[in-house]
Protein backbone atom coordinates (compact mmCIF):
# COMPACT_ATOMS: atom_id res chain seq x y z
CA UNK A 1 0.00 0.00 0.00
CA UNK A 2 3.39 2.15 0.49
CA UNK A 3 4.33 2.02 -2.92
CA UNK A 4 0.92 2.45 -4.30
CA UNK A 5 0.52 5.64 -2.50
CA UNK A 6 3.90 6.49 -3.74
CA UNK A 7 2.23 5.79 -7.45
CA UNK A 8 -1.06 7.45 -7.07
CA UNK A 9 0.82 10.68 -5.89
CA UNK A 10 2.44 11.18 -9.17
CA UNK A 11 -1.01 12.01 -10.07
CA UNK A 12 -0.21 15.46 -7.74
CA UNK A 13 -0.62 17.72 -10.59
CA UNK A 14 -2.74 15.89 -13.03
CA UNK A 15 -6.34 14.11 -12.19
CA UNK A 16 -7.53 16.99 -10.61
CA UNK A 17 -11.37 16.76 -10.47
CA UNK A 18 -10.22 13.02 -9.94
CA UNK A 19 -8.90 12.07 -7.19
CA UNK A 20 -5.23 10.94 -7.19
CA UNK A 21 -5.13 7.14 -6.95
CA UNK A 22 -2.32 4.31 -7.13
CA UNK A 23 -2.80 0.06 -7.08
CA UNK A 24 0.00 -2.32 -7.06
CA UNK A 25 -1.15 -6.11 -7.90
CA UNK A 26 0.83 -8.90 -5.95
CA UNK A 27 1.57 -12.44 -6.49
CA UNK A 28 3.16 -15.00 -4.52
CA UNK A 29 5.40 -11.89 -2.79
CA UNK A 30 6.14 -9.80 -5.84
CA UNK A 31 4.63 -6.95 -7.48
CA UNK A 32 3.35 -8.33 -11.03
CA UNK A 33 1.60 -4.69 -11.73
CA UNK A 34 0.96 -1.36 -11.27
CA UNK A 35 -0.24 1.64 -11.93
CA UNK A 36 -1.98 5.14 -11.13
CA UNK A 37 -4.58 7.35 -12.31
CA UNK A 38 -2.95 10.41 -14.69
CA UNK A 39 -6.07 12.39 -15.94
CA UNK A 40 -9.12 12.68 -15.25
CA UNK A 41 -10.81 11.39 -18.37
CA UNK A 42 -8.21 8.40 -18.47
CA UNK A 43 -8.24 4.79 -17.51
CA UNK A 44 -8.06 4.47 -13.37
CA UNK A 45 -4.95 3.09 -11.59
CA UNK A 46 -6.42 -0.38 -11.38
CA UNK A 47 -6.96 -0.57 -14.88
CA UNK A 48 -3.11 0.24 -15.35
CA UNK A 49 -1.92 -2.00 -12.86
CA UNK A 50 -4.01 -5.37 -14.21
CA UNK A 51 -3.30 -4.56 -18.02
CA UNK A 52 0.69 -4.72 -16.24
CA UNK A 53 -0.21 -8.12 -14.46
CA UNK A 54 -2.33 -9.26 -17.45
CA UNK A 55 -3.19 -13.45 -16.27
CA UNK A 56 -0.76 -13.04 -13.27
CA UNK A 57 -3.52 -10.94 -12.19
CA UNK A 58 -5.28 -14.26 -10.92
CA UNK A 59 -5.28 -15.29 -7.58
CA UNK A 60 -3.32 -12.44 -6.94
CA UNK A 61 -4.05 -9.54 -4.30
CA UNK A 62 -4.41 -6.07 -5.56
CA UNK A 63 -3.89 -2.88 -3.18
CA UNK A 64 -5.57 0.25 -4.25
CA UNK A 65 -5.55 3.48 -2.31
CA UNK A 66 -9.16 4.26 -2.71
CA UNK A 67 -11.80 1.76 -2.89
CA UNK A 68 -12.20 0.57 -6.65
CA UNK A 69 -15.17 2.06 -8.28
CA UNK A 70 -18.67 0.28 -8.92
CA UNK A 71 -20.24 3.42 -11.36
CA UNK A 72 -20.00 3.92 -15.13
CA UNK A 73 -18.47 6.80 -15.42
CA UNK A 74 -16.09 8.31 -17.95
CA UNK A 75 -14.35 4.71 -17.71
CA UNK A 76 -16.12 1.66 -17.11
CA UNK A 77 -16.18 0.31 -13.29
CA UNK A 78 -13.30 -1.04 -11.51
CA UNK A 79 -14.44 -3.49 -9.51
CA UNK A 80 -16.31 -4.97 -12.26
CA UNK A 81 -12.49 -5.09 -13.98
CA UNK A 82 -10.81 -6.66 -10.76
CA UNK A 83 -13.07 -9.45 -10.26
CA UNK A 84 -12.82 -10.17 -14.20
CA UNK A 85 -9.14 -10.64 -13.81
CA UNK A 86 -9.75 -12.91 -11.47
CA UNK A 87 -8.00 -11.34 -7.93
CA UNK A 88 -8.68 -13.25 -4.61
CA UNK A 89 -7.86 -10.42 -2.17
CA UNK A 90 -8.48 -6.66 -2.25
CA UNK A 91 -6.91 -4.43 0.18
CA UNK A 92 -8.18 -0.46 -0.30
CA UNK A 93 -6.79 2.15 1.88
CA UNK A 94 -10.13 3.94 2.02
CA UNK A 95 -13.70 4.07 1.05
CA UNK A 96 -14.47 6.32 -2.09
CA UNK A 97 -16.40 9.06 -0.80
CA UNK A 98 -18.07 9.83 -3.60
CA UNK A 99 -22.20 8.98 -3.53
CA UNK A 100 -21.84 7.32 -7.08
CA UNK A 101 -19.57 4.61 -5.57
CA UNK A 102 -19.68 4.81 -1.75
CA UNK A 103 -19.28 1.02 -0.62
CA UNK A 104 -21.02 -0.31 -3.76
CA UNK A 105 -17.82 -1.26 -4.84
CA UNK A 106 -16.69 -3.24 -1.78
CA UNK A 107 -20.13 -4.56 -1.76
CA UNK A 108 -19.75 -5.76 -5.41
CA UNK A 109 -16.27 -7.84 -4.97
CA UNK A 110 -17.54 -9.08 -1.29
CA UNK A 111 -20.70 -10.33 -3.63
CA UNK A 112 -18.31 -11.77 -6.35
CA UNK A 113 -16.30 -13.57 -3.54
CA UNK A 114 -13.52 -11.62 -3.37
CA UNK A 115 -12.08 -10.82 0.20
CA UNK A 116 -11.83 -7.56 0.83
CA UNK A 117 -9.99 -5.16 3.59
CA UNK A 118 -10.35 -1.68 4.04
CA UNK A 119 -8.96 1.43 5.95
CA UNK A 120 -4.81 0.29 5.62
CA UNK A 121 -2.86 3.33 5.72
CA UNK A 122 -6.10 5.24 5.59
CA UNK A 123 -4.85 8.61 7.04
CA UNK A 124 -2.46 9.16 4.51
CA UNK A 125 -4.75 8.08 1.36
CA UNK A 126 -6.93 10.72 3.04
CA UNK A 127 -4.25 13.76 3.23
CA UNK A 128 -3.47 12.76 -0.27
CA UNK A 129 -6.69 14.12 -1.60
CA UNK A 130 -8.23 16.11 1.21
CA UNK A 131 -9.63 17.79 -1.92
CA UNK A 132 -11.31 15.19 -3.33
CA UNK A 133 -13.09 14.23 -0.08
CA UNK A 134 -13.92 17.56 1.42
CA UNK A 135 -15.34 17.85 -1.70
CA UNK A 136 -17.35 14.75 -1.79
CA UNK A 137 -18.20 15.02 1.77
CA UNK A 138 -19.02 18.80 2.33
CA UNK A 139 -19.69 20.14 -0.88
CA UNK A 140 -16.75 22.48 -0.77
CA UNK A 141 -12.95 22.50 -1.41
CA UNK A 142 -10.31 22.06 1.10
CA UNK A 143 -9.09 25.71 1.37
CA UNK A 144 -5.18 25.93 2.53
CA UNK A 145 -4.24 29.53 3.56
CA UNK A 146 -0.66 30.46 1.84
CA UNK A 147 1.60 33.09 3.76
CA UNK A 148 4.93 34.66 3.80
CA UNK A 149 5.96 36.72 6.69
CA UNK A 150 8.80 37.85 9.02
CA UNK A 151 9.64 35.99 11.97
CA UNK A 152 7.67 38.66 14.21
CA UNK A 153 4.72 38.17 11.42
CA UNK A 154 4.60 40.88 8.98
CA UNK A 155 3.75 40.91 5.38
CA UNK A 156 5.10 44.25 4.36
CA UNK A 157 5.89 47.28 5.66
CA UNK A 158 3.57 49.98 6.35
CA UNK A 159 4.14 51.26 2.86
CA UNK A 160 3.20 48.45 1.09
CA UNK A 161 6.20 46.82 0.20
CA UNK A 162 6.57 43.42 0.27
CA UNK A 163 8.78 42.19 -2.37
CA UNK A 164 10.46 39.49 -1.12
CA UNK A 165 10.67 39.15 2.20
CA UNK A 166 11.06 35.34 2.07
CA UNK A 167 13.90 33.24 -0.31
CA UNK A 168 13.72 32.10 -3.93
CA UNK A 169 13.64 28.95 -2.13
CA UNK A 170 10.27 29.44 -0.20
CA UNK A 171 8.75 30.76 -3.86
CA UNK A 172 9.56 27.96 -5.39
CA UNK A 173 8.39 25.76 -2.61
CA UNK A 174 4.81 27.86 -2.81
CA UNK A 175 4.85 27.07 -6.92
CA UNK A 176 4.35 23.58 -5.83
CA UNK A 177 1.44 24.69 -3.73
CA UNK A 178 -0.02 26.53 -6.66
CA UNK A 179 0.65 23.38 -9.44
CA UNK A 180 -1.50 20.68 -7.21
CA UNK A 181 -4.78 23.10 -6.35
CA UNK A 182 -7.69 23.30 -8.61
CA UNK A 183 -7.58 27.27 -8.17
CA UNK A 184 -5.71 30.16 -6.60
CA UNK A 185 -8.13 32.91 -4.47
CA UNK A 186 -6.70 36.23 -3.99
CA UNK A 187 -8.42 39.53 -3.35
CA UNK A 188 -8.54 42.84 -5.57
CA UNK A 189 -6.44 44.62 -2.66
CA UNK A 190 -3.30 42.42 -3.96
CA UNK A 191 -4.11 42.55 -7.21
CA UNK A 192 -4.03 46.47 -6.91
CA UNK A 193 -0.83 46.90 -4.68
CA UNK A 194 0.98 43.56 -6.07
CA UNK A 195 0.09 43.05 -9.95
CA UNK A 196 0.74 39.41 -9.07
CA UNK A 197 -0.03 36.52 -12.23
CA UNK A 198 -0.78 33.80 -9.80
CA UNK A 199 0.28 31.09 -12.25
CA UNK A 200 2.82 28.41 -12.22
CA UNK A 201 6.04 29.23 -14.04
CA UNK A 202 8.30 26.30 -12.59
CA UNK A 203 6.25 22.99 -13.04
CA UNK A 204 4.87 21.65 -16.36
CA UNK A 205 1.17 20.78 -16.09
CA UNK A 206 -1.46 19.79 -18.19
CA UNK A 207 -3.56 23.32 -17.51
CA UNK A 208 -2.96 26.54 -14.98
CA UNK A 209 -5.39 26.90 -12.21
CA UNK A 210 -8.05 28.94 -12.07
CA UNK A 211 -7.24 32.07 -10.97
CA UNK A 212 -10.20 33.66 -8.39
CA UNK A 213 -10.39 37.61 -7.58
CA UNK A 214 -12.78 38.18 -4.89
CA UNK A 215 -13.92 41.85 -5.92
CA UNK A 216 -16.70 43.02 -4.41
CA UNK A 217 -17.00 46.47 -6.09
CA UNK A 218 -15.32 45.49 -9.54
CA UNK A 219 -12.43 47.50 -9.19
CA UNK A 220 -10.17 45.29 -11.35
CA UNK A 221 -8.37 46.89 -14.28
CA UNK A 222 -9.14 44.74 -16.99
CA UNK A 223 -5.52 44.83 -18.19
CA UNK A 224 -4.31 43.47 -14.96
CA UNK A 225 -1.81 40.45 -14.98
CA UNK A 226 -3.86 38.79 -12.92
CA UNK A 227 -6.16 38.19 -16.31
CA UNK A 228 -3.36 37.52 -18.41
CA UNK A 229 -3.37 34.17 -20.13
CA UNK A 230 -7.20 32.85 -19.95
CA UNK A 231 -8.51 30.90 -17.04
CA UNK A 232 -9.65 33.79 -14.11
CA UNK A 233 -13.15 34.43 -12.64
CA UNK A 234 -14.15 37.82 -11.09
CA UNK A 235 -16.37 37.50 -8.18
CA UNK A 236 -17.70 40.29 -7.49
CA UNK A 237 -21.56 41.73 -5.96
CA UNK A 238 -21.67 44.44 -8.84
CA UNK A 239 -24.35 43.58 -10.86
CA UNK A 240 -23.90 46.09 -13.98
CA UNK A 241 -23.43 44.01 -16.96
CA UNK A 242 -22.17 46.59 -18.82
CA UNK A 243 -19.61 46.28 -16.57
CA UNK A 244 -18.85 42.37 -16.71
CA UNK A 245 -18.76 43.25 -20.41
CA UNK A 246 -14.91 44.42 -19.98
CA UNK A 247 -13.91 41.10 -18.27
CA UNK A 248 -15.91 38.53 -20.63
CA UNK A 249 -14.93 40.58 -23.67
CA UNK A 250 -11.57 38.67 -23.11
CA UNK A 251 -13.12 35.37 -21.84
CA UNK A 252 -12.73 35.84 -18.26
CA UNK A 253 -16.06 34.86 -15.83
CA UNK A 254 -17.66 37.46 -14.11
CA UNK A 255 -19.69 35.79 -11.23
CA UNK A 256 -21.83 37.91 -9.89
CA UNK A 257 -22.27 36.93 -5.76
CA UNK A 258 -24.57 39.03 -3.37
CA UNK A 259 -23.58 39.10 0.21
CA UNK A 260 -24.22 41.36 3.16
CA UNK A 261 -23.00 44.81 3.54
CA UNK A 262 -21.83 44.97 -0.06
CA UNK A 263 -19.16 41.67 0.69
CA UNK A 264 -19.19 38.53 -1.49
CA UNK A 265 -20.42 35.69 0.48
CA UNK A 266 -17.75 33.48 0.84
CA UNK A 267 -19.58 30.71 2.02
CA UNK A 268 -21.92 30.79 -1.13
CA UNK A 269 -18.50 31.52 -3.55
CA UNK A 270 -16.66 28.09 -1.67
CA UNK A 271 -20.01 26.11 -2.15
CA UNK A 272 -20.44 27.37 -5.99
CA UNK A 273 -16.57 26.06 -6.49
CA UNK A 274 -17.66 22.73 -5.02
CA UNK A 275 -20.38 22.41 -7.66
CA UNK A 276 -17.89 23.78 -10.62
CA UNK A 277 -15.59 20.30 -9.15
CA UNK A 278 -12.60 22.17 -7.46
CA UNK A 279 -11.08 20.11 -4.96
CA UNK A 280 -8.19 22.13 -3.82
CA UNK A 281 -8.22 25.86 -3.20
CA UNK A 282 -5.06 27.91 -2.45
CA UNK A 283 -5.74 31.61 -1.06
CA UNK A 284 -2.92 33.97 -1.70
CA UNK A 285 -4.36 36.70 -0.50
CA UNK A 286 -3.95 40.24 2.02
CA UNK A 287 -5.23 40.09 5.86
CA UNK A 288 -8.53 41.28 5.07
CA UNK A 289 -9.81 38.01 2.88
CA UNK A 290 -7.79 35.67 5.01
CA UNK A 291 -9.01 36.89 7.78
CA UNK A 292 -12.76 36.76 6.31
CA UNK A 293 -12.42 33.28 5.42
CA UNK A 294 -10.77 32.64 8.96
CA UNK A 295 -13.80 34.02 11.10
CA UNK A 296 -16.26 32.84 8.55
CA UNK A 297 -15.05 28.95 9.65
CA UNK A 298 -13.79 28.07 5.93
CA UNK A 299 -10.20 28.02 6.62
CA UNK A 300 -8.72 24.27 6.67
CA UNK A 301 -5.16 25.03 6.57
CA UNK A 302 -2.12 27.26 6.80
CA UNK A 303 1.07 26.97 4.71
CA UNK A 304 3.20 29.70 6.20
CA UNK A 305 6.74 30.56 5.02
CA UNK A 306 8.84 32.43 8.24
CA UNK A 307 11.67 34.29 6.85
CA UNK A 308 14.70 34.93 9.88
CA UNK A 309 13.97 38.72 9.69
CA UNK A 310 12.26 40.91 12.17
CA UNK A 311 9.72 43.59 10.08
CA UNK A 312 8.34 45.49 13.57
CA UNK A 313 4.80 46.09 14.52
CA UNK A 314 4.63 49.16 12.65
CA UNK A 315 4.37 46.77 9.49
CA UNK A 316 1.48 44.88 8.46
CA UNK A 317 -0.05 41.67 10.00
CA UNK A 318 -1.03 38.93 8.19
CA UNK A 319 -4.58 38.71 9.56
CA UNK A 320 -7.51 41.00 9.92
CA UNK A 321 -9.74 39.58 12.56
CA UNK A 322 -11.77 41.12 14.99
CA UNK A 323 -10.96 42.11 18.32
CA UNK A 324 -10.64 39.48 20.69
CA UNK A 325 -11.85 39.52 24.45
CA UNK A 326 -10.45 36.36 25.92
CA UNK A 327 -7.67 34.13 24.47
CA UNK A 328 -10.25 31.09 24.26
CA UNK A 329 -12.02 32.75 21.33
CA UNK A 330 -8.65 32.78 19.36
CA UNK A 331 -8.66 30.44 16.12
CA UNK A 332 -6.64 27.67 16.63
CA UNK A 333 -4.33 25.08 15.00
CA UNK A 334 -2.30 22.37 15.18
CA UNK A 335 0.64 22.18 13.97
CA UNK A 336 1.34 19.17 11.06
CA UNK A 337 4.88 19.89 10.21
CA UNK A 338 7.62 22.40 10.81
CA UNK A 339 10.27 22.23 7.91
CA UNK A 340 13.46 24.43 6.78
CA UNK A 341 13.00 26.04 2.94
CA UNK A 342 16.49 27.53 2.44
CA UNK A 343 17.19 30.22 5.28
CA UNK A 344 13.18 30.73 5.77
CA UNK A 345 10.83 27.93 7.94
CA UNK A 346 8.10 26.32 6.42
CA UNK A 347 5.37 25.77 8.98
CA UNK A 348 2.09 23.56 8.07
CA UNK A 349 -1.30 24.02 10.14
CA UNK A 350 -4.80 22.89 10.39
CA UNK A 351 -7.42 24.59 11.56
CA UNK A 352 -9.40 23.52 14.53
CA UNK A 353 -13.35 24.05 13.60
CA UNK A 354 -15.79 23.40 16.58
C1 LIG B 1 -11.01 4.11 -9.07
N1 LIG B 1 -9.73 4.20 -9.51
O1 LIG B 1 -8.00 5.37 -10.26
C2 LIG B 1 -9.93 6.55 -9.67
C3 LIG B 1 -11.26 6.45 -9.15
O2 LIG B 1 -15.13 10.01 -14.50
P1 LIG B 1 -14.46 8.73 -14.14
O3 LIG B 1 -15.02 7.52 -14.81
O4 LIG B 1 -12.95 8.80 -14.28
O5 LIG B 1 -14.77 8.48 -12.59
C4 LIG B 1 -14.27 9.35 -11.63
C5 LIG B 1 -14.65 8.87 -10.26
O6 LIG B 1 -14.09 7.58 -10.04
C6 LIG B 1 -14.10 9.74 -9.14
O7 LIG B 1 -15.01 10.75 -8.75
C7 LIG B 1 -13.90 8.73 -8.02
O8 LIG B 1 -15.11 8.44 -7.35
C8 LIG B 1 -13.46 7.50 -8.77
N2 LIG B 1 -12.00 7.56 -8.97
N3 LIG B 1 -11.73 5.23 -8.84
O9 LIG B 1 -11.52 3.01 -8.89
C9 LIG B 1 -9.16 5.37 -9.83
N4 LIG B 1 -9.40 7.75 -10.03
ZN1 LIG C 1 -12.32 3.05 -11.25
Amino acid sequence: MARALELAARGLYTTMPNPRVGCVIVREGKIVGEGWHERAGEAHAEVHALRQAGALANGATAYVTLEPCSHFGRTPPCAQALINSGVRHVVCAMQDPNPLVAGRGLQGLREAGIETRCGLFENQARQLNEGFVARMERGRPWLRIKSAASLDGRTALANGVSQWITSPEARLDGQHWRARSCAILTGIGTVLADAPRLTVRDIELVRQPLRIIVDSQLRCPPDAAVLADGRALIVTCRADVTRHDDFTSQGVEVLHLPGTDNQVDLSALLRELGRRGINEVLTEAGAQLNGALITAGLADALLLYLAPSLLGSSSRGMFDLPALATLTEAPRLTINSLEPIGPDLRIQGQFKHN
